[in-house]
């Protein structure tokens, strides 16, 4: 997608986090104590969390302390933003030496999973891969439905256990049927959880588990979605999930319904997980890649 695209959707799905953030609307006023502690609420508001937000504030108290607002604060705050941010490379899934790359999808109920995986299959086919789905969400049998129409919208295989089938058994299959077409790609779906059900987390480790049995060196990516709305109870689940079944990234979805969209300062600042896709609105080209630049340049738009 043309970088103004890409600007323009960020900008969209961003539209509530960055009414938070009307600096230019700050101009001319004296950054002085009250000054600072505006900028500090906007900051905790957008869920940015307290340490980034902290360090955030005392940057720039060093450097503009009395002096009055303009553009060269709007520059440092974003520039100061970006290196938060910086490392992190946009959408960038690991890729298997050998075939297939696994990707295994997990997160609280109703986070947004089983649409991220159409979205992210229907764009990994764009880029020309094969893909299979596993359906290890057995707990509902709707469950499999939709990520079979899904599939079917993007032209892939699903490999789907009976209702209430064992989970870890169809991510067996899974992983066995993606060896015998010779994909690319294996994304695995799993039920909703909470962080706080214990049996259910080691069900999750289990499907883990014999992923890894079947196919050495995977999952090459464990994804964790986060409903941006959730702001920092993101954290709490980020923690546990990460603890269980060692997340490599995060998807975080529904920003274009919350102004917290700063949660993606406060994942990477105190999980050290990237945010590799930011999901913008329901439609199929509505997950987008993450990147840095785009996004602090959104919020400030
Ligand atoms: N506005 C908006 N809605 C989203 C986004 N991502 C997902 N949704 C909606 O969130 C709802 C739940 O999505 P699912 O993909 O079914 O969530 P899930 O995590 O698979 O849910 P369970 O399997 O029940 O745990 C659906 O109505 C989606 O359309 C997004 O980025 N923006
Ligand atoms: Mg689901």
């Amino acid at each position: 997608m043309a970088i103004s695209g890409l600007l323009e959707r960020f900008k969209k799905g961003l539209a509530r986090t960055a009414k938070l953030f009307d600096v230019r609307s700050w101009f001319g006023s004296k950054v002085d104590q009250e000054f600072l502690e505006r900028l500090e609420s906007r900051l905790i508001q957008a869920d940015v969390g307290v340490a980034a937000t902290g360090r955030l504030i005392e940057r720039v108290k060093e450097r503009f302390a009395d002096r009055t607002a303009d553009e060269e604060l709007l520059t440092f705050l974003k520039s100061e933003l970006k290196a938060l941010l910086v490392d992190i490379r946009p959408g960038s899934l690991a890729v298997a030496s050998k075939k297939p790359s696994v990707y295994l999808i997990a997160g609280v109920n109703g986070s947004g999973k089983t649409t991220s995986i159409a979205k992210l299959a229907q764009r990994l086919k764009d880029e020309g891969r094969t893909i299979l789905l596993g359906a290890c969400d057995t707990f509902r049998a709707a469950a499999a439905d939709q990520l079979a129409i899904w599939a079917d919208r993007a032209g892939c295989e699903i490999v789907r256990g009976a209702p209430g089938a064992d989970p870890a058994s169809v991510a067996h299959d899974a992983c066995q049927r993606a060896l015998a077409r010779g994909v690319d790609v294996l994304i695995v779906d799993t039920a909703g959880r909470l962080h706080t059900q214990g049996h259910l987390m080691r069900e999750l480790e289990k499907i883990r588990g014999v992923i890894h049995r079947m196919i050495p060196g995977s999952p090459h990516e464990v994804l964790l979605v986060i409903d941006a709305t959730n702001g920092q109870n993101a954290i709490r689940q980020a923690e546990v999930f990460t603890k269980s079944i060692g997340c490599t990234g995060v998807i975080l979805t529904k920003l274009d319904g919350t102004a917290k969209g700063g949660v993606v300062v406060a994942v990477r600042q105190s999980m050290n997980l990237p945010v590799k896709f930011i999901g913008v609105g329901e439609g199929l080209d509505d997950l987008q890649p993450f990147d840095a630049e785009t996004f602090v340049e959104s919020l400030f738009a």
